[in-house]
């Protein structure tokens, strides 16, 4: 046994931290103190008001504990490729890439094929490698562009591995490098490949303006059959096309190497059948592949993640090959990366601190959840095997195809695997493949995976592993954390709660930290409270905190500031800035007012037996400028979305009692009336600091990213009415 194939760098938590851990348990403990015995008596002005900000704070500090899991024990790793050319090489397992889309509208099949073609361009011997795409909008235009980055291959792949092109999406290479290769050999090549793709997606794109692929392309491709002239997306027989066969020597590129595998599945689609999103797909690809190449390695990714950097294949094995630890380790997710990105991040979409702090405590504990893209998965774990110490793995390439089979044999057999009735009766969903039932499936297939006795891994190369496109106005960012809290709390309410089935299989570092991530959405409660509640009680004139004057202040002075400087230091060590950090407070109390909120709600409904969710959120507005005000930093608001309605509300209702509260102030010549109520003018006045991107959109901005005035009315209205009522 040679030396390792990865690293592992233990960051222990340095007697810093641990200064601040017990210095801001003491503060939060002196706070508990002086709520408790500070409570204004029966009658007494305030005295709710003072119960539920004990319950609050109780609230915020139970969190904070959770929270913290994910820091004391963070890892680092690194891997050695090198090595594990040198042992392996020959001895490759094979790899199924499975890529997900769902509507052809909404991922534009350039985006998808660009995605594909990044993937079987990885750096990993072709014949070893298959590429699944999987179509749940049963689409022909997909199935087209599929055809086409078949065709268009053959000479990208042979292109990236001759001048090591890197990132090789061939969308993301070509606005990247504008400019040909410095040398004049390569320039040629440069210009004619560039020519070739672009009039592809000019092919593909005038199809996808039509509507429907042409009668010319039909004829080409006996594949176009399968869709029957009665198909539509929600009612279809499978369809699956091999279209590139790597098993076959003579199927060859351009130079004559090898291809590796393409293939194409819609998997059938019947109004009576529940499809179970995303995981049902997911678990449709590991049997249909099962039946063909049968990876011992599978890897998955949204068709909006590119690879970024061809060599993640080798970088999983690493974790995956290590002859010393590589027998636990089940899975390696890789972080999320988006392209773009502004420099102060508005919406805090890069998961800075998840990716460099929180993923890296996770791993520290026994391994970081799946989450869904970007995660490569061995085989018999995520069909459910269980963890032994006497297992051993052998690596070796198992094809599950008959020799004697016919092609339309072969494909028939694949398909029956994709039938709607396949899984009747047996353990898909439940304890093989991914589970079914929740929205982040994919959350709870990791947890499960992990208490079956596995570990898993979290690498974050350098060189981003996937790149994404982030989401670019308010409403998406809101919408889509309303739809990640809603499955994680439910999660927590569910069987699969990890204080449960975590007990005694995983650590409780580590079943913490995943609370973390399911108590996001109770969260909305206690902020609610903190953002309304004192700024009320500031324009009435109830003081709520000690007095500045009072040695009470110094651990709520304490433990707010360093809480903060904390998370300040920690944003800034993970690479961002002041003002993205500014932006990412403002996004968590964005998030935790609406979108939390909603969640929280709908999962209260659901407890409560009204299954469907009552709120219907708008969708996204797509617009020219919208980009273009993305890139300048402004907040786009533009739909009269009901969570932009509590957003103004809040802003609304702080900037009231801000005004309101200090004109009390002034107009009883008193400063002995501010002294009690001086924490809570800051807190009001930050909550103002924090919302001026509101105030601009409801009333100094011109462009179509402003508030609605419906919503400017509103919130006024209820602000106002907030106010008038908390005086009476
Ligand atoms: C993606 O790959 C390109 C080309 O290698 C590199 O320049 C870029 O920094 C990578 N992006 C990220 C986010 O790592
Ligand atoms: C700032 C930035 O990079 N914006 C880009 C976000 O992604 C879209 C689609 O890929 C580009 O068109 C923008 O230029």
């Amino acid at each position: 046994m040679g030396q390792p194939l990865f690293e592992t760098k233990q960051e222990k938590s340095r007697p810093a931290y641990r200064l601040y851990l017990l210095s801001m348990i003491a503060g939060i403990f002196l706070v508990f103190v002086y709520r408790a015995s500070h409570v204004p008596g029966e009658g007494e002005d305030g005295r709710w008001a003072w119960i539920g900000l004990f319950g609050a704070e109780l609230w915020f500090s139970v969190y904070w504990v959770f929270t913290q899991s994910r820091r004391w024990n963070r890892v680092y790793r690194q891997t050695f490729k090198d090595r594990l050319s040198q042992r392996y090489e020959n001895e490759l397992p094979s790899i199924d890439v499975f890529v997900c889309t769902a509507d052809p509208t909404i991922e534009p099949p350039t985006m998808v094929i660009n995605t594909v073609l990044s993937v079987m361009a990885y750096d990993y011997p072709p014949e070893k490698l298959n590429v699944y795409l999987s179509d749940d909008g049963g689409s022909d235009l997909t199935f087209y562009a599929l055809l086409e980055a078949s065709h268009f291959s053959k000479y990208w792949l042979p292109f990236c591995k001759k001048f090591k092109v890197e990132p090789r999406s061939p969308a993301a290479y070509f606005s990247a490098t504008p400019e040909p290769l410095v040398h004049a050999s390569q320039a040629k090549e440069f210009l004619s490949i560039k020519k070739l793709y672009k009039e592809m997606v000019d092919r593909i794109e005038t199809t996808s303006v039509l509507g429907k692929v042409s009668e010319e392309i039909i004829k080409e491709h006996q594949g176009f059959l399968e869709w029957g002239s009665g198909s539509n997306p929600r009612n279809h027989p499978t369809i699956l096309q091999i279209l590139i066969d790597g098993r076959d020597p003579n199927v060859v590129d351009m130079e004559g190497q090898r291809l590796p595998t393409l293939v194409y599945l819609a998997r059938e689609k019947r109004p009576h059948h529940h499809h179970n999103f995303k995981a049902g797909a997911m678990n449709a690809l590991i049997r249909v592949s099962s039946g063909l190449s049968n990876g011992q390695v599978i890897m998955n990714v949204d068709c909006d993640m590119f690879s970024n950097n061809s060599s993640s294949v080798r970088d999983a094995l690493c974790f995956l090959m290590d002859e010393e630890n590589g027998h636990q380790i089940s899975f390696v997710q890789f972080p999320q990366a988006f392209n773009n990105i502004t420099k102060n991040d508005i919406y805090c979409n890069y998961p800075r601190v998840i990716s460099q702090i929180e993923f890296p405590g996770l791993d520290g504990e026994g391994g970081p959840m799946y989450i869904g893209s970007g995660c490569f998965h061995r085989r018999d774990t995520l069909c459910g095997r269980k963890y032994s110490k006497e297992h051993i793995i052998e690596w070796k390439i198992q094809d599950n195809r008959k020799v004697d089979e016919s092609i339309d044999e072969l494909k028939e057999r694949l398909k029956g695997f994709a039938s709607c009735t396949y899984e009747e009766n047996t353990e898909w969903g439940k304890e093989m493949g991914l589970k079914y039932g929740c929205p982040v499936e994919d959350v709870i297939t990791g947890l499960s995976i992990q208490c079956r006795g596995w570990k898993s891994v979290f690498f974050s190369p350098e060189r981003k592993a996937f790149i994404g496109v982030a989401p670019t106005t308010l409403d998406q960012v809101l919408v889509q954390h309303k739809r990640w809290s809603e499955g994680d709390f439910q999660i927590f309410l569910s069987k699969y709660n990890p204080l449960l089935v975590g007990h005694g299989k995983i650590k409780v570092g580590l079943q913490m930290g995943y609370c973390s991530y399911c108590l996001w959405a109770p969260n909305c409660l206690a902020t609610l409270y903190y953002v309304v509640i004192p700024s009320l009680c500031f324009l009435k004139g109830t003081a709520l905190f000690p007095k500045i004057s009072s040695p009470w202040l110094i651990p709520f002075a304490y433990v707010a500031i360093s809480k903060y400087t904390y998370s300040l230091l920690e944003f800034l060590w993970c690479g961002g800035t002041v003002q993205g950090w500014w932006n990412n407070q403002r996004m968590w109390m964005f998030k935790r007012t609406t979108s939390y909120l909603f969640a929280f709600i709908d999962n209260l409904l659901k407890v409560f037996g009204f299954s469907k969710s009552t709120f219907v959120i708008t969708t996204k507005v797509a617009d020219q400028d919208v980009s273009q005000r993305y890139e300048q930093e402004m907040m786009e608001f533009g739909t009269s979305s009901p969570l932009f309605l509590i957003l103004a509300t809040i802003a609304m209702l702080n900037l009231f009692s801000l005004v309101g509260g200090v004109w009390v102030v002034i107009m009883s010549l008193q400063t002995t009336v501010m002294a009690p109520l001086s924490l809570q003018f800051v807190l009001c006045g930050i909550v103002v600091a924090i919302n001026l991107p509101v105030y601009q959109g409801l009333f100094f901005r011109m462009d179509k990213g402003r508030m609605p005035s419906s919503i400017m009315f509103k919130a006024v209205f209820f602000a106002l009415f907030a106010c008038i009522v908390s005086l009476l």
